[in-house]
């Protein structure tokens, strides 16, 4: 049974739109009844290259918390967002709960950036290497010092936008990548059954689902949009399968921005992939 709670995580990207994340959601949809962590807010050393790092920090020790308490509870924590820097919080409470915790990160980018490598400093692109404990270390030692995901049981999916020192990354650590046109290829599910035959060393799954892997033709709500990308029966298809194939941890719907659903139906469709993961 899955429990549902959310933050309006914008600090992790500096975009205003995402203050209102959780609150458009639940005023539109009454039913959903998110229950909402406050971002912690806190007096920031202003680095470049970490832009609001202590917020950040502050903000995913209480979303860590939360997602751990829920495991413990015998629930299944379905996280909902606010900018992606979220799951360092939702992973690390997982991992409390895991011995070899896999990740199946669905995204158009890879958010595997360090302090290092990053060129916008926004730490929501940055979260992968710290929840294998590369990068910042204050990123990488939220809930707990020890690196919570090891990067053989990490999988991008969905990937079409990577920076050149993301590549370097990825190829250094041997990160299993699907890219969107790889996924489009073969299909689906034939896809995420590799990822799964990829995955077969991990106790429990924590899928991380960031809706600027879907076409912005299509989602416009969101604040990094990549051209092209998954249509709702793609993302249907693809929860249908890891529910019915994968021992769950845990779940992260975010990146929803409201200021740019000019249509409506970004928050409409998050609404109804919200429901169906709920009722399975
Ligand atoms: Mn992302």
């Amino acid at each position: 049974m899955f429990e549902i709670f959310g933050c309006s995580m914008h600090q992790g990207v500096s975009n205003d739109g995402l203050k209102k994340c959780i609150d458009t959601l639940n005023e539109t949809f009454c039913e959903l009844n998110i229950k909402k962590i406050d971002e912690g807010i806190c007096q920031e050393d202003n680095l470049p290259n970490l832009r609001n790092l202590n917020g950040v920090v502050k903000t995913c020790q209480k979303i860590a918390a939360e997602t751990d308490r829920i495991i413990k509870s015998g629930k299944t924590p379905l996280f909902v967002g606010g900018d992606h820097s979220s799951a360092m919080g939702t992973v690390a409470g997982a991992h409390a709960n895991s011995s070899h915790l896999g990740l199946l990160w669905i995204d158009s980018h890879s958010d595997i950036n360090t302090d290092v490598s990053t060129i916008s400093g926004n730490i929501h692109g940055m979260p992968v290497s710290a929840i294998m404990g590369f990068g910042n270390e204050r990123l990488s030692s939220i809930y707990s010092e020890q690196p919570k995901v090891l990067p053989q049981h990490v999988v991008l999916f969905g990937v079409r936008d990577m920076d050149p020192l993301e590549k370097e990354i990825v190829e250094r650590l041997n990160i299993k990548v699907f890219t969107y046109d790889q996924v489009m290829e073969i299909g689906v599910k034939k896809a995420l059954g590799q990822a799964k035959k990829y995955l077969k060393g991990i106790d429990k799954l924590h899928v991380s689902f960031d809706l600027d892997s879907m076409n912005p033709e299509l989602i416009k709500g969101v604040t990094v949009p990549v051209a092209s990308g998954f249509d709702a029966e793609d993302v249907f298809l693809m929860f249908d399968y890891i529910i019915e194939n994968f021992k769950l941890s845990s779940i992260d719907v975010v990146e929803f921005n409201p200021a740019y659903d000019t249509d409506g139906y970004t928050a409409e469709f998050t609404n109804s992939l919200l429901q169906k993961i709920m009722k399975a």
